[in-house]
């Protein structure tokens, strides 16, 4: 059973104290309390702008900070310093706000508590859709990250339905309950939202840590659970409201803590898998099965399983049947496959580098069933047969990738180069043949990556990830450009029907 929510803010120690400041040198601790502590909050921990510690800034370069304070961030309320800071003041700012606090943050439960916001309790909106579509299971939410927007569209039409904010940079998958009518996002700061899609509205809110990695919902919808870098812990909700069930400390059977690379929902084990970056477990986290509708859940209703694993996991692919993990060692050290039930290694995958596991597809090819996955260093695609976990072969591709998918009724997967010169290609791998059929340039010099199909996989969309940039519409088999669709660096896009059904050509 899972102990009640303990805290590990007191035992995370102390990072390397920032430089003191030089005489007559800008003093940023100085100029943030002034002029940044109102929206980026005390200790740099996040408000109504994001947090500014070095983890959760990790994607922004320094140069880009220097502009975005000095010139501000268009279409959010970041607005502009440089009549209020010369240059020195920016650019020390932007160097300390890439510096570790002095003392690492906190996050509890009252911290939990307080951040939580219930705008329309569970039940209390209307049951029937307030815009009219001919399949509620074929929509598709589109994550911008150009400027923290999330659009809702039509999949049969494509036609946009709403347009809202979202918190600062979105990551992960949006995850959808089982009927398709709420949604979760996380964001890196930590925090969850529930979307009530027939209303288009936000519903509740609640911020769980200070650095999250993604969410998961459980498969009957009732329980979501958060993965969080910092503070090192799990944490558990209640999905109707947000309302905190537990926050679990992720703690080594060898006494060290740890962070969490990624929580996984396994509808067929009724349970959460936690992948951990720091100690060589497995965590599976039962949720209760026969809890009545009304039954408020309870923290000693959820039954947490540690493994012990044979290697520090990082970055997860599943079998359909969740018996299987397929994990990426820590460092490089390849790939191996994990027996849940038996709690053992059945294999280990020669997978140098860094594979993105978590971007894995599945399809048959004649009669067995394989498994994709690119690497985020290696211009390559490898293919393992699942039955015995063999090599099937290396697709040499243009550069790293990032991102794959396909469709049952496809007979393509697709794989981009995210990474490197050559990252406006994508390329279109027959799934039968194992070659790379075409390689499609939409947009010379803008990012071309991650696409989703409609529920039919029949039409796909393909990001051209610029703040510019916009949605590419295709026919799925003939490759024929169908639209254009404008949106502030579309990242990634998910259909209800493929993500509620666990569909073999998508991430789960
Ligand atoms: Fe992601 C999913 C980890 C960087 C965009 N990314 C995931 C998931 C994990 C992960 C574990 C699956 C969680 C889920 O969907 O619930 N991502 C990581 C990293 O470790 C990495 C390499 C480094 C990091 O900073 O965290 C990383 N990811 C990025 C980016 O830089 C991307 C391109 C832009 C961004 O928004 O940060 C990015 N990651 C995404 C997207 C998904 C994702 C769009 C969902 C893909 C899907 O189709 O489900």
């Amino acid at each position: 059973m899972i102990r009640p929510a303990l805290l590990l803010g007191g035992l995370l120690g102390l990072l390397v104290p920032a430089l003191p400041a030089l005489a007559d040198a800008p003093d940023p601790n100085m100029i943030y309390n002034r002029h940044c502590a109102i929206c980026h909050g005390v200790s740099r921990l996040g408000g109504t702008g994001p947090a500014l510690l070095p983890d959760n800034l990790s994607r922004l370069k320094h140069d880009e900070a220097v502009s975005v304070i000095r010139d501000g961030r268009p279409a959010t309320q970041m607005p502009a310093y440089r009549e209020l800071l010369d240059e020195a003041e920016v650019e020390a700012l932007a160097q300390w706000i890439f510096t570790p606090p002095e003392h690492e943050p906190t996050w509890d439960d009252a911290d939990i508590l307080a951040s939580h916001e219930v705008a329309h309790p569970h039940g209390s909106l209307p049951d029937t859709p307030v815009f009219e579509v001919e399949d509620l299971q074929n929509l598709f939410l589109v994550v911008e990250i150009g400027d923290h927007h999330v659009s809702l569209l039509d999949g049969d039409t494509f036609e946009r339905i709403s347009r809202f904010p979202s918190r600062y940079a979105l990551h992960g998958g949006p995850k959808y309950t089982p009927d398709g009518r709420y949604v979760f996002f996380g964001s890196r700061d930590g925090w969850v939202t529930k979307y009530d899609i027939y209303n288009l509205e936000v519903t509740a809110e609640v911020r769980a840590g200070i650095n999250m990695r993604n969410i998961a919902v459980s498969a009957d919808g009732r329980y979501v659970m958060a993965a969080n870098y910092l503070p090192h812990t799990l944490v558990l909700f209640d999905a109707r409201d947000l309302e905190l069930i537990a926050t679990i400390p992720v703690e080594g059977l060898n006494g060290d803590t740890s962070r969490v690379s990624a929580v996984y929902a396994a509808p067929p084990r009724n349970s959460f898998v936690a992948a951990l970056k720091d100690i060589p477990e497995v965590w599976e986290i039962r949720w209760p099965e026969d809890l009545a509708e009304g039954d408020e859940p309870l923290v000693g209703d959820f039954a947490l399983h540690r493994m012990e694993a044979p290697d520090y996991l990082d970055d997860f692919f599943f079998d359909m049947e969740y018996r299987y993990l397929v994990g990426a060692a820590r460092g490089g050290g390849g790939g191996l496959v994990f027996d849940m039930d038996e709690e053992r290694k059945v294999a280990d995958l020669p997978l140098e580098g860094m594979p993105h596991l978590g971007a894995g597809i599945t399809w048959e090819l004649d009669g067995r069933r394989v498994m994709a996955i690119p690497h985020i260093d290696k211009g390559q695609v490898s293919v393992f047969d699942m039955s015995d976990w063999s090599l099937v072969t290396h697709i040499e591709t243009d550069g790293p990738g990032f991102f794959m998918r396909s469709h049952e009724n496809s007979p393509y997967a697709w794989v981009d180069v995210f990474f490197g010169p050559h990252h406006d290609r994508i390329h279109v791998i027959d799934k039968q043949t194992l070659e790379i059929v075409e390689t499609l340039i939409p947009e010379p010099g803008k990012t071309a990556a991650h696409v989703e199909f409609d529920r039919r996989g029949e039409t796909l969309l393909l990001s051209i990830w610029d703040d510019d940039g916009y949605l590419l519409k295709l026919d799925a088999n003939t490759l024929e450009e169908l639209d254009r669709m404008p949106m502030r660096k579309p990242s990634g896009k998910y259909n209800v029907w493929n993500k509620t059904r666990y569909e073999e050509g998508t991430s789960h």
